[in-house]
C-alpha cells in the first residue's frame, strides 16, 4: 500500500526549487498527452488539489511483505491515520460505493487502491474492482499504489484497465538499509527474510518501474524517510528513480507511534522534524520532480487531499441508494468544466496586478513564507479558528510557490473547549514556525492579538480572493511598508 500517515507533528513543507513537481505551471513543459494525465489528478498536480478530489476503497487487505513501521491490525501505521480501515469492502461493494461518491462528489476524479495491504498482493480483487469501473465509470481515473514486490508480474493486467498512474514505494536501493526496514518478504511461496528478502524487494521494484515507463504509465514513487535508516540515502534514490523514468518523488515522514504496535514504534524510532524533513525533499528537488502537497490518506479516504468523508459513504448509508451512472457521467462532466474555466480565471497572473514602482521595489525583496486557511477551490475561504491545517506558501521576487502544509488542532472546536483554546493556540503558532503572515476569511481578536505577539500579521482582508493573488498583493504591501527590511528573528523579536 501506500505510505500514509498522520503525524501532527511532522508536515510535508519546503520547496523552494523549480523542480518542485506539484505545481501545473512547472508541469507546462510537459508533453500535451502528459499535462491530459495529470492536470486533474490530485496527487500528481499541486493545482488540480485545489479542485480535484480522489477516494480510495479498501478491498486489498493481504500483504506479501512487512514493513518495520506498519501494523495492519491497527490500520497499516503508515497508511492511514491511528484506527482501523473502517469497511473492508469486497469489489461488487466498492464499485457501488465509488458510483455514489462519483455522483454525490462529483470533483471526485481519481480511484485509488492502495490497501490496507498491497493491491498487487490481492489481484483478483483489485482487478475485479478495477474491470468493473473501466465498463461502468470510463470517466474516473484508476490509481494504484504497490510495495512494487509483485509488480512486474501483474503490469500486462495494470495495462488491460487503462492505468494511467501507479505509485511504487522505494525506501531503499540499498539491501542492508533494505534488511533494516524490511524483516521479511513472501516470495515464491516461502518467507525470506534480512538482506535476501530486501535484495529481491529492491529488484523487483526496479524492473517495475522500468517496465512501467516503458509503457508509458506515470510512475510516482514515494519514500518514507526514517532518520538513521536511510535518510542519508534517499537522494541516491531519488536520482536512480529519475533516471529510470520515474514522474514524481514523494518523500513522506515516518510516523512511528508505540501505540500503534509497529517495530519501530515499540523500539523508540523517531520521526523525521520538519527541518529534516524539508533539507531532503530540497536536496532530492535538484534531482526530480517533487511531490510536497501529499497528505499521507487513509486506505479508505474520501474526499479533496486533507478531508476525509468516508464517513457519509459507509455502506449501510448507501444501501438504498440507485445511481444512474450515464446521467451522473453528464453532470460531473459539465461540473468538471466549471472548474477548469474558474480554474483558467485563476490562472491571470499574479504578478500582472501590480504596478511598475511595486515590482522595482520587490526586486530585491528577501522571501517570506504565508500560511493560508482554505478549504479547497484555490481560494482564501476559511476561518482561522476552523482550520485543520495550513497550506504554506513562498513569496519571493521570482513568483508564489505552494512548499507545503501543517496539520494544526482545531483552534475553535466550540463553547466548552474555549479553556483548552489558549493552549492549542499556541501550539498553532508554534507550527507555523517561519511563517510572517497568516491569510484566512475571518479571524478573532485572541487569536489575531496572539499572533501579531508572536510576529505573525494575521489577515482577514483577502476572503474568497485567489490564493496566490492575495499573497502577491499583501507581499507587496509588506515591501512598500518596509516590513522586510528587518530578518524574521529581528521581526519576531520586536512583535
Ligand atoms: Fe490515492 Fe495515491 Fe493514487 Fe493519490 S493518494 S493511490 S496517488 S489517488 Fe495522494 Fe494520498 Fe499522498 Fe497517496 S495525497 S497518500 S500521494
Ligand atoms: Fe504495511 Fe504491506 Fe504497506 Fe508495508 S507494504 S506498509 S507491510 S501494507
Amino acid at each position: 500500500m501506500e505510505f500514509t500517515v498522520l503525524n501532527s507533528n511532522v508536515t510535508t513543507e519546503g520547496c523552494s526549487s523549480d523542480a518542485c513537481g506539484g505545481n501545473q505551471d512547472q508541469l507546462s513543459h510537459l508533453p500535451e498527452e502528459i499535462r491530459k494525465k495529470v492536470h486533474n489528478h490530485p496527487c500528481y498536480s499541486e493545482e488540480a488539489h485545489h479542485y480535484y478530489a480522489r477516494m480510495h476503497v479498501a478491498v486489498a487487505p493481504a500483504c506479501n511483505i512487512q514493513c518495520h513501521y506498519c501494523n495492519r491490525k491497527y490500520d497499516c501505521a503508515n497508511e492511514s491515520r491511528p484506527g482501523v480501515v473502517s469497511e473492508l469492502l469486497t469489489p461488487e461493494q466498492a464499485v457501488k460505493k465509488i458510483i455514489v461518491v462519483a455522483a454525490k462528489i462529483p470533483q471526485m476524479t481519481v480511484l485509488g487502491i492502495a490497501g490496507p495491504g498491497d493491491p498487487l498482493a490481492n489481484p483478483e480483487r483489485t482487478f475485479a474492482t478495477f474491470r468493473a469501473l473501466t465498463e461502468t465509470a470510463p470517466d474516473i481515473k484508476l490509481c494504484v499504489s504497490t510495495n512494487g514486490l509483485a509488480l512486474p508480474q501483474q503490469i500486462d493486467e495494470l495495462l488491460k484497465h487503462n492505468i494511467d498512474h501507479v505509485t511504487i514505494t522505494i525506501n531503499c536501493i540499498d539491501p542492508d538499509i533494505g534488511a533494516k526496514i524490511y524483516p521479511w518478504i513472501f516470495w515464491n511461496n516461502r518467507r525470506i527474510k534480512g538482506r535476501k528478502a530486501a535484495k529481491i524487494l529492491i529488484e523487483q521494484q526496479q524492473k517495475g518501474l522500468q517496465m512501467l515507463v516503458e509503457k508509458g504509465i506515470l510512475v510516482k514513487v514515494n519514500s518514507v524517510l526514517i532518520p538513521g535508516v536511510n535518510d542519508h540515502h534517499l537522494k541516491e534514490v531519488s536520482k536512480v528513480v529519475k533516471k529510470k523514468g520515474a514522474f514524481l518523488h514523494n518523500v513522506m515522514p515516518l510516523i512511528a507511534e508505540a501505540e500503534h504496535g509497529t517495530f519501530y514504534g515499540v523500539m523508540g524510532q523517531r520521526g523525521p522534524t520538519h527541518t529534516e524533513l524539508k533539507t531532503l525533499q530540497d536536496a532530492c528537488a535538484g534531482d526530480m520532480n517533487m511531490m510536497r502537497h501529499c497528505r499521507q490518506c487513509r486506505a479508505d479516504a474520501v474526499g479533496m487531499l486533507g478531508e476525509d468523508r468516508g464517513d457519509e459513504f459507509s455502506l449501510d448509508k448507501i444501501e438504498n441508494i440507485t445511481i444512474d451512472y450515464k446521467t451522473a457521467m453528464k453532470k460531473r462532466a459539465a461540473i468538471h468544466h466549471a472548474i477548469e474555466e474558474k480554474r483558467m480565471a485563476q490562472k491571470q497572473s499574479a504578478a500582472a496586478m501590480l504596478t511598475p514602482d511595486q515590482k522595482s521595489l520587490m526586486q530585491e525583496a528577501r522571501p517570506v513564507l504565508f500560511a493560508i486557511a482554505s478549504s479547497g477551490g484555490g481560494v482564501i475561504n476559511q476561518h482561522f479558528g476552523h482550520a485543520k491545517e495550513f497550506l504554506v506558501y513562498e513569496a519571493s521576487p521570482m513568483d508564489v510557490r505552494f512548499i507545503g502544509q501543517r496539520k494544526v488542532d482545531l483552534y475553535c472546536s466550540g463553547s466548552d473547549s474555549c479553556a483548552e483554546a489558549e493552549s492549542t493556540l499556541d501550539k498553532i503558532i508554534r507550527t507555523l514556525e517561519g511563517c510572517e503572515a497568516v491569510l484566512c476569511s475571518k479571524i478573532g481578536i485572541e487569536p489575531w492579538s496572539m499572533l501579531e505577539q508572536a510576529g505573525i500579521q494575521p489577515n482577514g482582508e483577502h476572503a474568497m480572493e485567489a490564493i496566490e493573488d492575495a499573497i502577491t498583493s499583501v507581499y507587496a504591501e509588506m515591501v512598500e511598508q518596509g516590513l522586510l527590511d528587518k530578518t524574521v528573528a529581528e521581526t519576531r523579536k520586536t512583535a
